[in-house]
């Protein structure tokens, strides 16, 4: 019996070693079969027999598992060896979203108002007459109010052509002070190159007691305002209109483009729009049932702002949905 001792030195695998395990150690296996012949030994030779057996057995059994020991040792390493992952290898990033520029922008404004303390608040996308017209001093026969310009139902809803409503309704719920912002998406009759029927607009509206807002508060803050989103770029006011604000103003920075030289973005003029504001006409006051207040309001594009801060030429390149164009704003 003394070559199984070889034979398990031999086995060169576990499954080797295993049907060495069976023909030897198993119920019919060779041991078995040798304890089993001990009943014609003689009684007197018995104790000897069976110590020799009994040792044999030991050893083959030490044999056996230091053996699989072994092959067990070399099958885990072979296992780690071809399970081993290399993280050095190149594989290709997972196509991933990201927030839309005109968001990402939209957000930004929103950081510098609400870092001033400017509550932002949101209203109705469809509006009635006297929150988008009637109480912005914008009478029945306003051009603005023109089925040519405005989406309108048939029961006399609208889409709101701006975010005023929105301070209409916070000014009529709340009592002065207010300090707000409204952003959000309007919607107007147009469409061309320059024009979409849906934008994003952010309007500001700040109101308290008479003679404490001022136009000077107004300039500060949108000075403020245009050198954090644009950065070191001159300002300036023109005198203009609008029917919910008295004076009013348009607001010009130079032009990103050309640093002021004189381009094709800028028409020549060194001068990009980029804003309207003004002091909230008496008239809106009156509508909303405010007495003795004085108050600035603003109004912004955001998709204009998007296309000046990110140098991107054509407003259509926003709405396309290209991912060219948005892998950009990762
Ligand atoms: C622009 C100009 C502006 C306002 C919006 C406003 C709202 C109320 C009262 C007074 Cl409730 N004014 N909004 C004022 C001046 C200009 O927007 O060019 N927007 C894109």
């Amino acid at each position: 019996m003394e070559h199984w001792i070889d034979k398990i030195d031999a086995a060169d695998s576990l499954e080797t070693l295993e049907s060495i395990r069976i023909a030897l150690f198993g119920k019919k296996g060779e041991l078995a079969k040798a304890f089993a012949e001990m009943k014609n030994v003689p009684p007197e030779e018995k104790p000897k027999v069976a110590k020799e057996l009994n040792l044999l057995k030991q050893k083959l059994m030490e044999s056996f598992e230091k053996k699989k020991a072994e092959l067990e040792k070399e099958a885990l390493e072979e296992k780690l060896r071809s399970e081993a992952i290399d993280v050095s290898l190149y594989s290709p990033r997972p196509q991933s979203g990201a927030l839309h520029p005109v968001m990402q922008t939209m957000d930004r404004i929103i950081d510098y108002f609400s870092s001033l303390n400017f509550a932002v608040e949101g209203g109705p996308l469809v509006e009635d007459e006297f929150h988008n017209f009637e109480a912005l001093n914008l009478p029945d026969y306003h051009p603005a109010r023109d089925m040519q310009d405005t989406f309108y139902f048939k029961d006399g809803m609208l889409l709101r052509t701006h975010t005023s409503p929105v301070q209409i309704r916070t000014m009529m719920r709340e009592k002065p002070p207010i300090r707000m912002i409204s952003p959000g998406a309007v919607f107007r009759r147009d469409f061309d190159l320059t024009h979409t029927p849906q934008f994003h607009q952010v309007e500001g509206l700040v109101v308290d007691e008479e003679g404490k807002v001022s136009f000077a508060n107004l300039k500060w803050i949108l000075e403020d305002f245009l050198h954090t989103m644009f950065g070191d770029v001159d300002v300036r006011f023109r005198p203009s209109f609008f029917p919910f604000t008295e004076p009013s103003a348009e607001v010009d920075i130079s032009c990103i483009f050309c640093e002021g030289k004189g381009c094709r973005v800028c028409s020549q003029t060194g001068w990009l729009e980029v804003l309207g504001c003004g002091m909230v006409d008496p008239n809106v006051f009156k509508a909303v049932g405010y007495e003795n207040v004085s108050g600035y309001a603003f109004g912004l594009g955001v998709e204009r702002f998007a296309m000046l801060m990110h140098q991107i030429p054509d407003l259509r390149s926003l709405f396309e949905g290209d991912l060219r164009l948005l892998e950009q704003f990762q």
